[in-house]
């Protein structure tokens, strides 16, 4: 129900998630516009997800339950995994650099897929539109 192509159509308290991150206010700026784009592709509990962005483009496999390494668009290294919940997934991710914790979600909601984050007490929501 993941599968298909989406596009961020708006966020919620990015910026300031993005600020808890660490991630300085010209990359901010620039991150608020930064078009991501997602291609999901589930097969089983295999995922390939194809993410483009202003900043760069990506492939990432990942299967649930499995620790994979990612990096984030400003280089941040982070190990973690994804794992499903019901009908959502849910995501733990610790950053290399500090062990701090960064989990995240994503959901269907209303036709949207829904993507929340949460990092030292301060969470943000993008929402994406099948296009
Ligand atoms: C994926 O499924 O797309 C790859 C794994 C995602 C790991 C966690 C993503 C958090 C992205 C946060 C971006 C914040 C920029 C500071």
């Amino acid at each position: 129900a993941f599968n298909g192509s989406w596009k961020v159509d708006r966020s919620e308290n990015y910026e300031k998630f993005m600020e808890q991150m660490g991630i300085n206010v010209m990359k901010r700026k620039l991150a608020e516009h930064d078009n991501l784009k997602l291609v999901i592709e589930q097969t089983g509990d295999t995922f390939h997800i194809k993410e483009s962005s202003t900043f760069r483009t990506k492939d990432i496999n990942f299967t649930l339950g499995v620790p994979f390494d990612y990096s984030l668009a400003d280089g941040t290294e982070v190990s973690g995994t994804w794992e499903l919940e019901g009908d959502t997934l849910k995501g733990k991710f610790t950053r290399k650099d500090n062990n701090k914790v960064l989990t995240t979600t994503r959901a269907l909601v209303g036709g949207e897929l829904v993507q929340s984050y949460s990092y030292e007490g301060v969470d943000a929501k993008r929402i994406f539109k099948k296009h």
